[in-house]
């Protein structure tokens, strides 16, 4: 069947029900075309887009810089595979290594392939230099955290929807409480097969969950003490997001290891990365690790063009500032408010907490009645709405959205 010119937005949901595997359950909008902070769907409806897929398009939909490097390396060179060298990953990778300050860069496409290159570099660094016993290793993670749905990453994950059936699971990994110094310790003084802590600065799937200030900088500190590697996931708070151009920027942490996806590509391309300096990632040799795409050129062409956007447009200040008024704002509201119990953030990754009880819909209902006030955002458990539009967004547009999302709020209230 030629794909059809112009589908209804219905016929786009019918054919992906019909051919689609029932992944996902999203919102009833079917998109075309991006702008800035601004979607389009199929009836040319507008909306903000205050979710940026995820966090990935931070720098703004189809930023004209990130296109066209995509476009001039698509028409030169996409794929060489790791057989051979090509004249763009070392730029990428010293480029990336510069930004970051890292000696050392390992390029994958996604975040989830990234997180599992962290976990198999740990392990190697833990019985190659820590002196581990080999298979013995273990890895510290959280509970309620998200690090993607591979086998082993949803082995140590607490969502039983995205972990039950899916077994059997990957040993090695013990969970700890999130935000809490004691409970890391504790393991860390009783377990000398501990090889690495991995963390989220802010767990974002699980609602936003900003940690006591300085616990950061403590675990690192514990993992300092312990000899145990200290990896930041920064998959969704990283690149500017928080309103630092690392999450962990904000306590001056600098992980042993840290993990990049998303919008290191500005959501033009699949590009995701681990740095780490040379007494870790060079435990790693020909043959070790790798992958088809990783590091190609057009990935290394665009994920510059988007390091390059977020650093001229100063888009980590512009996060921090726009941040700020916006928790300002609807801390306003929220002080009247019988539908919403609290907003929590930093930067412009934040979250309203609905007052009602997780298996209500109300978070799914104010989501439609935010659309068809013409802003896209989307819960992510049960009662808690996520917001984080593009990092481009201007003061006028940020309250514009205020002016929506309060407005739309306000007819929930009894
Ligand atoms: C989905 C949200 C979920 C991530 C962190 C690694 C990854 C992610 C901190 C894996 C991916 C995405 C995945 C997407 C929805 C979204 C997400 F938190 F961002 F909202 F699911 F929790 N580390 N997060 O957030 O990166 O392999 O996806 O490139 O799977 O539904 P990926």
């Amino acid at each position: 069947m030629a794909v059809l010119d112009q589908l209804t937005s219905q016929q786009a949901i019918d054919l992906e029900n019909k051919y689609g595997a029932h992944n996902y359950h999203p919102l009833p909008v079917v998109l075309n075309r991006g702008e800035g902070v601004y979607v389009w769907d199929v009836e040319g409806a507008k909306y903000y887009d205050f979710l940026s897929a995820y966090s990935a398009v931070n720098q703004g939909h189809c930023h004209p810089k990130i296109v066209n490097a995509m476009v001039q390396q698509a028409q030169t060179l996409t794929l060489t595979s790791r057989a051979f060298y090509n004249d763009m990953l070392g730029q990428f990778e010293k480029f990336a290594c510069e930004f970051f300050k890292f000696d050392k860069l390992l390029p994958m496409n996604t975040g989830a392939e990234a997180v599992e290159t962290a976990l198999k570099l740990c392990r190697k660094w833990a019985y190659e230099v820590k002196g581990i016993d080999e298979n013995r290793a273990e890895i510290i993670v959280c509970e309620n955290n998200f690090h993607g749905r591979t086998t082993t990453i949803i082995s140590f994950s607490n969502d039983s929807v995205a972990r039950k059936n899916f077994g059997p699971y990957t040993n090695g990994f013990i969970k700890i409480e999130y935000d809490n110094l004691d409970a890391l310790e504790e393991v860390l003084k009783s377990n000398s097969n501990v090889a690495g802590f991995l963390v989220e600065p802010i767990q974002g799937e699980a609602g936003v969950y900003v940690p006591d200030a300085g616990y950061l900088a403590k675990a690192k500190a514990l993992c300092e003490k312990y000899n145990v590697l200290f990896i930041a996931d920064e998959v969704q708070t990283g690149i500017a997001r928080t309103g630092k151009i690392l999450a962990v920027d904000h306590e001056n942490v600098k992980p042993d290891v840290l993990i990049l996806g998303k919008a290191i590509s500005g959501g033009v391309y699949p590009v995701s990365a681990v740095l780490a300096n040379n007494s870790i990632m060079n435990v790693i040799k020909p043959g070790n690790h790798g992958s088809t795409f990783g590091g190609n050129p057009v990935a290394a062409a665009v994920a510059m063009a988007a390091l390059e956007v977020v650093r001229d447009e100063r888009l980590a200040e512009n996060a921090f500032t726009l941040g700020e008024l916006f928790r300002k704002e609807l801390n306003k509201y929220i002080q009247t408010s019988g539908v919403v119990k609290l907003v929590r953030g930093k930067g412009l990754l934040n979250a309203i907490v609905i007052n009602d009880d997780e298996g209500s819909n109300k978070a799914w209902d104010i989501c439609l009645a935010l659309k068809d006030n013409g802003l896209l955002a989307k819960p992510t458990h049960g009662n808690i709405i996520r917001f984080a539009p593009p990092l481009v967004m201007t003061e006028e547009q940020l309250l514009d959205c205020v002016s929506i999302i309060i407005n739309t709020l306000k007819s929930f209230e009894d």
